[in-house]
């Protein structure tokens, strides 16, 4: 067990203002692994006021300068990638090869993109008889959650500093130790004093505090919608800007024309990934009645297939919302075709990969955001009734469509109330915007339109 110490607050880190701590458990053995400091209302001021004594510089700082910086802390990342593996493994209970793959390798990929874009990006031009200028929004307050510990962090970060913004960051309290590390790597990367600061600590606490305070000017939050309307409205209700990446219950289209095998196997493994802690998740795989059977048997053998591969989920807590869910399915009269609440673990807080089947629109695991390894498979009749269940929720974050031909796909994407669709399982482009339709939030990330979020406009008319 190791008792970690400070706040990272202009450039060094600084003892915390109060004595509490936050226990980090490892989800896998339920054992506490570290301790981190509990911030307070005094460490969100002293780092808000570090980071807005740092903006007049780094928001003059040249642009190529900016993007030096993420360049370097890009290959900080790079060079420091096993330990954070190793560290998201830890206090999130990822398995190893996800950890290195995605909890180390799309944050250095976010941040090479910030390097780039910081470089390239328009930040002047003509309109007319004007010149517009991008100028950065200010001190950014950014509230992340625990599910991809560090791309969280670094997909607010890196448009913010390619951006010529200052930040402070406050993590999800499971998961702290992974953005120690990348203030550690920000400091090695040589990003100047108080552009960057980390307070850990509780979110009605410190949380609340960043997002409350006066010297911020964004707020940007991922997380649960209860928290993301709250800071909705304290940010509209003092002016700030705010950008909100909610919830989602993403729905996975398989068209008539699709290769169903396919389409079913690569719709469960992006539901089971990260244990389902996934925001955009195809959590509702929308299958035609005549290939329904199929695609049950497919989506149960796949599932079963999975079995003990994937991680716990990230605290008890979690794991019993996620149980709550699956005894709420059954209830509803929804037939269970893969796992189920009970685990064969002793210990750790693992839920085994679900399966659903016979689901209509309007049960509640086919509305709400279960955040576990549960599939819901549902039937449609035909393409209009495929569009209204896929439709048919408060949410619009993300979702896929499979189709014999990808025009075919994207035509029917074209019609679906969401931010981002992936056609036949599509690839991560760190480019593409991600953010929400509807309920799912308010706002964009990554690539130019990330950076954007954290820019605004002045236009001098000649
Ligand atoms: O989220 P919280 P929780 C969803 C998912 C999950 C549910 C609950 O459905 O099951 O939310 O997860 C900080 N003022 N998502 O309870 O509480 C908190 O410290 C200011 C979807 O973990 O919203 C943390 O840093 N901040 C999601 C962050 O908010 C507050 C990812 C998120 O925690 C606060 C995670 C307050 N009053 C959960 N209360 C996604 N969209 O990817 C908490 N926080």
């Amino acid at each position: 067990m190791k008792a970690y110490d400070g706040m990272y607050i202009d450039g060094a880190w600084r003892p915390a203002a109060g004595p509490d701590v936050i226990e980090v458990v490892n989800p896998a053995d339920e054992q506490v692994i570290a301790t981190v400091p509990a911030g307070t209302v005094e460490d969100i001021d002293a780092a808000v006021r570090a980071a807005r004594a740092a903006l007049p510089g780094w928001a003059a700082t040249p642009p190529a300068e900016r993007a030096a910086r993420l360049a370097a802390l890009r290959d900080v990342l790079v060079a420091r990638r096993a330990e954070i593996a190793e560290t998201v493994t830890a206090e999130l209970g990822s398995p190893p090869k996800l950890s290195d793959a995605v909890h180390a390798g799309v944050p250095i990929a976010v941040a090479g993109s910030y390097a780039e874009l910081a470089a390239t990006y328009a930040f002047e031009e003509k309109a007319g008889n004007s010149t517009v200028f991008h100028e950065p929004v200010g001190v950014v307050g950014a509230i992340t959650p625990w599910n991809y510990p560090l791309h969280q962090i670094v997909a607010k970060t890196a448009p913010a500093l390619a951006a010529g913004c200052t930040i402070v960051v406050k993590p999800a309290e499971d998961t702290p130790l992974v953005a120690r590390l990348f203030a550690q790597a920000v400091h090695e990367a040589g990003v100047p004093a108080g552009v960057f600061n980390l307070v850990t600590g509780l979110g009605p606490v410190a949380g609340q505090a960043l997002a409350e305070h006066p010297g911020v000017d964004l707020v940007s939050f991922t997380g649960s919608t209860a928290v993301g309307r709250r800071i909705g409205a304290i940010a509209s209700g003092m002016v700030k800007k705010v950008a909100l990446e909610l919830g989602g219950k993403s729905a996975n289209v398989i068209l008539p024309s699709a290769d169903l095998a396919r389409a079913v196997n690569v719709g469960v493994a992006n539901v089971m990934s990260n244990s389902g802690q996934t925001c955009s998740a195809w959590t509702r795989m929308l299958v035609h009645e005549d290939r329904y059977d199929e695609a049950v048997e497919l989506a149960a053998a796949a599932a079963a297939k999975y079995g003990d591969r994937i991680g716990p989920l990230v605290n008890a807590k979690q794991r019993e919302r996620v149980r709550g869910y699956i005894d709420k399915g059954v209830a509803e009269g929804a037939r269970l075709v893969a796992g189920g609440s009970d685990s064969p673990h002793e210990k750790g807080y693992h839920v085994s990969p679900t399966v659903f089947a016979d689901v209509t629109p309007e049960m509640a695991i086919a509305q709400e955001e279960i955040f576990g390894p549960v599939l819901s498979v549902l039937r449609y009749a035909d393409e209009e009734d495929a569009l209204r269940i896929a439709n048919g929720t408060v949410y619009g974050l993300a979702g896929a469509v499979w189709a014999g031909d990808e025009a075919e796909a994207a035509a029917f994407a074209r019609r679906m109330d969401t931010g981002q669709v992936d056609i036949n399982g599509g690839r991560f482009n760190p480019l593409a915007p991600f953010g929400g339709y509807k309920q799912s939030g308010v706002g964009r990330e990554l690539g130019s339109h990330g950076l954007a979020e954290y820019l605004q406009t002045k236009s001098l008319q000649f």
